[in-house]
């Protein structure tokens, strides 16, 4: 089989000899990956999934039964536009690069191995949760967001291969080498490190989680090395599946604790998550991925808008692409309380950032809310403050509560679980796990979603176990 077939691609792949000999040595040690570390137990049965066979509107959505292992992982670049030019930072205004300029090789290196490290980490967190998903359409919907970060971790290996020579080889091999949660060699950042051995931390994950991506792929569509602007634009398409999955996912879970609610009945007694440790999930998976955007205050991030590296969302709303002008308030903390301090906004790119993140999360909470209103369940849900159980950024190291006030360590102590998953919670939701792999059968613990994938019904044999 020629490479052109095993990899389905519109980067011209079988032109480029050296290129294609490094992806064919490279991908055996995918699959050997996939396999060992990838879903356990489904690797022989027949998956309704979506395939990207080009990116055109006809070819990114391609549904059939397939093996995971037979998953076609293609290179998809967005089509190139020749006139294009930098938007943003030093450079405003340049011709994109089509290589790598030489004094940004370690910083684009850098950024494009962290986006990679992520994919194949949440590929291996999630190893474990088909044997207990709640109905087939959510086991598929699991492998979907699977097969797909597989295939962005190719994207971002091709880009690798392409542009950074052995030390790109190197890396790419690297990449399949760090295990998320080995004490030894971790994965990069702190949240694709973190257990995910239940479906409620799974949709938390995907909603909140697979939402930084969404913001972090936006200021990468921006850059200046057009490979990568058009490798993480095609990427984008498929993540927004993957916050459907989180957003939707939580939603019914919402949505079933409601009904019993509304029945007068007592969800954690009848076998569904209480709405209190519903919250407390959200809590931590919620601040885990506001650590991923980084320090509030960051010379990084100064640099790489400077560089024209990596820009902010949507970099053609802001008015000012350059960015030398103008400050953003950030609290922090000072002689033991908050004050509020004005930063050059360069170096508040992350928090710049993060503030669409926090809103766009808002939308998905005021979603619930109303899942929850219209039940007729007065408690409602909520974000916690940005402040609350930080591990990055200026708030690491303190303790704030909920709402954002500053707490002595023996106060974070005595009152953490009353926002944070127990020991007892975490039980309690361990306890409810149980597969259901039978078609049109649902866990009690989560509403049917409200319809089916590709037009399908919910009752849909999605995942034909051999
Ligand atoms: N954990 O200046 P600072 C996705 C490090 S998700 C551990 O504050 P900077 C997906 C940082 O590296 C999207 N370490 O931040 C979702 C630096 O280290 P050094 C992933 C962290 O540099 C679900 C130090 O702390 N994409 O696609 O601006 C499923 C101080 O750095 C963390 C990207 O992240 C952390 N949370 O970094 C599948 C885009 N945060 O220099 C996939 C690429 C910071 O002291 N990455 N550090 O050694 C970047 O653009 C940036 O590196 C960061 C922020 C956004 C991570
Ligand atoms: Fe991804
Ligand atoms: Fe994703």
């Amino acid at each position: 089989m020629s490479l052109n077939d095993k990899i389905p691609n519109n980067v011209n792949l079988s032109d480029d000899r050296r290129l294609m000999r490094a992806l064919e040595q490279w991908q055996p040690s995918f699959l050997d990956w996939w396999q060992s570390v990838g879903p356990e137990g489904f690797q022989g049965d027949d998956v309704y999934l979506r395939t990207a066979i080009s990116v055109h509107t006809d070819g990114w959505a391609h549904f059939d039964y397939v093996k995971m292992p037979d998953y076609r992982w293609g290179i998809f670049l967005t089509p190139s536009d020749t006139e294009r030019k930098i938007g943003f930072g030093d450079h405003f205004g340049d011709p994109v690069w089509q290589e790598v300029p030489g004094e940004l090789r370690n910083m684009l290196r850098r950024i494009i191995v962290t986006q990679a490290d992520t994919e194949p980490a949440s590929v291996e967190q999630q190893r474990l949760l088909g044997h207990t998903a709640p109905s087939l359409y959510d086991l598929r919907n699991l492998f979907q967001v699977n097969v797909e970060e597989g295939r962005h971790l190719w994207a971002m290996v091709h880009l690798l291969h392409a542009h950074f020579g052995k030390d790109g080889r190197e890396e790419a091999d690297e990449l399949l080498a760090r295990r998320s949660g080995d004490p030894d060699k971790p994965r990069i950042l702190g949240a694709f490190n973190e257990p995910i051995s239940d479906w409620l931390s799974f949709y938390m994950f995907t909603m909140f989680t697979d939402r930084d991506g969404k913001f972090q792929l936006y200021a990468l569509s921006e850059s200046g090395f057009d490979p990568l602007a058009r490798a993480t634009r095609f990427m984008i398409t498929e993540e927004a599946h993957h916050m459907f999955v989180g957003e939707t996912g939580c939603d019914r879970v919402v949505q079933r604790t409601a009904e019993l609610m509304r029945e007068g009945k007592d969800p954690r007694a009848e076998g569904a998550v209480d709405l209190p440790t519903f919250q407390k999930y959200l809590n931590l998976w919620y601040t885990l991925s506001l650590d991923l955007f980084g320090g509030e205050i960051s010379s990084n991030a100064a640099d790489f808008f400077a560089a024209g590296v990596k820009g902010r969302y949507k970099e053609a709303q802001h008015e000012d692409h350059v960015a030398l002008s103008g400050e953003y308030v950030v609290p922090v903390v000072k002689g033991g309380a908050l004050v509020e301090e004005k930063v050059a906004v360069r170096n508040a790119m992350n928090e710049v950032l993060r503030d669409h993140y926090v809103e766009d999360c808002q939308r998905g909470v005021d979603r619930w809310n109303r899942t929850l209103e219209k039940a007729g369940v007065s408690e409602r849900l909520r974000l916690p403050s940005r402040r609350f159980h930080r591990q990055q950024g200026i708030y690491a190291g303190l303790h704030f509560d909920v709402e954002g006030n500053l707490l002595t360590g023996a106060e974070w102590e005595a009152r953490k679980h009353e926002w944070l998953p127990s020991a007892a919670d975490r039980a309690h939701v361990q306890s409810l796990m149980h597969g259901v792999h039978q078609p049109g059968k649902i866990a009690g613990w989560i509403a049917p979603p409200s319809k089916g994938i590709n037009g399908q019904a919910f009752e849909f044999e999605y995942v034909r176990r051999s």
